[in-house]
């Protein structure tokens, strides 16, 4: 069987120029909400449509689960596929595509396990986004190394081979209202705030890709009326911190690595922290 992940990552790179040439026309909200209870534009629906019409064509994909979905698609049967070949695919199709509205960054976020969700960061396999930004990039981790892609019609063509995270952090960026910030975390912020500059774009994928460019820590704390965050663990916890980590940063939900952790739901949320470790040690030694 060919490279199993080189065929998800390649499909993913493929089909980004028609999830972008998607976003012109679906700005407006459907009638539904994803099971997350987060509100859905057409541009959610038509990504998620396209991503695993293609993703359930490879031969190795038995398992499609997205976050615009209350559970996984696919074969997931004992079927043709040799067990040791079959790949469960977790995809959030347009993280941040609230930011569509504003005409502002978003992209598509995938992770590459080798058996059935809900499960933990260590059943990871790949790891990777599309970043539709002034030019569309993609970035993957497979195999302790983090690659940069620029995507040309389709095809991805490498800019960096072993993208590793600046050793002097730069940015910082935190979401969620600062009244709903717990009080040892915002004396954390206060800290941070005086060491790096402010970069937050409100989609995790724009706002991690500056810390993987410039170094620095992106996080969304558990709040006070919220202590389990907003982001959730397969979607965006495990994947970003399996990109983060792979690149020589680090990640946690306040306590440990996301990657240690398995969700007993699909949808499970998680705080989440990723960066340079010595803002993650700092963080960690911080929250009570
Ligand atoms: P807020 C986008 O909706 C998202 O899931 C992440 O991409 C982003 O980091 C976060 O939520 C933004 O949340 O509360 O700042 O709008």
């Amino acid at each position: 069987m060919t490279d199993t992940i080189d065929a998800v990552v390649d499909s993913i790179a493929s089909v980004a120029p028609d999830v972008r040439a998607g976003l012109t026309g679906r700005r407006t909200y459907d009638a539904g909400a994803n099971p997350s209870g987060d509100r859905q534009l057409e541009a959610d629906i038509y990504a998620d449509e396209l991503l695993k019409e293609r993703l359930l064509a490879l031969e190795s994909v038995v398992g499609y689960a997205s976050e615009e979905r209350g559970s996984a698609v696919g074969p997931e049967s004992d079927g043709p596929v040799p067990e040791d070949d079959r790949r469960y695919v977790a995809v959030d199709p347009l993280d941040g595509s609230s930011n569509l509205k504003s005409n502002n960054t978003m992209g598509t976020l995938f992770a590459v396990y080798d058996e059935p969700l809900p499960t933990d960061g260590s059943a990871l396999l790949a790891s990777g986004f599309v970043l539709y930004g002034p030019i569309t990039t993609m970035v993957v981790a497979r195999e302790g190394t983090v690659t940069e892609s620029v995507i040309e019609e389709g095809t991805r063509r490498t800019v960096d081979a072993d993208l590793t995270l600046p050793e002097e952090p730069t940015v910082y960026g935190f979401g969620g209202r600062v009244p709903q910030w717990r009080e040892d975390f915002s004396e954390y912020v206060s800290e941070v705030e005086s060491e790096l500059k402010l970069r937050y774009g409100g989609a995790m994928i724009g706002d991690v890709n500056q810390v993987l460019t410039y170094g620095g820590i992106f996080g969304y704390p558990g709040l006070r009326d919220r202590p389990e965050g907003k982001l959730r663990l397969c979607f965006e916890g495990h994947p970003i911190a399996h990109i983060v980590e792979t690149a020589g940063g680090a990640s946690s939900n306040g306590e440990q690595s996301l990657l240690s952790l398995t969700p007993d739901r699909l949808h499970e949320r998680t705080p989440l922290f990723v960066g340079n470790e010595a803002y993650i040690d700092r963080l960690e030694a911080t929250l009570e």
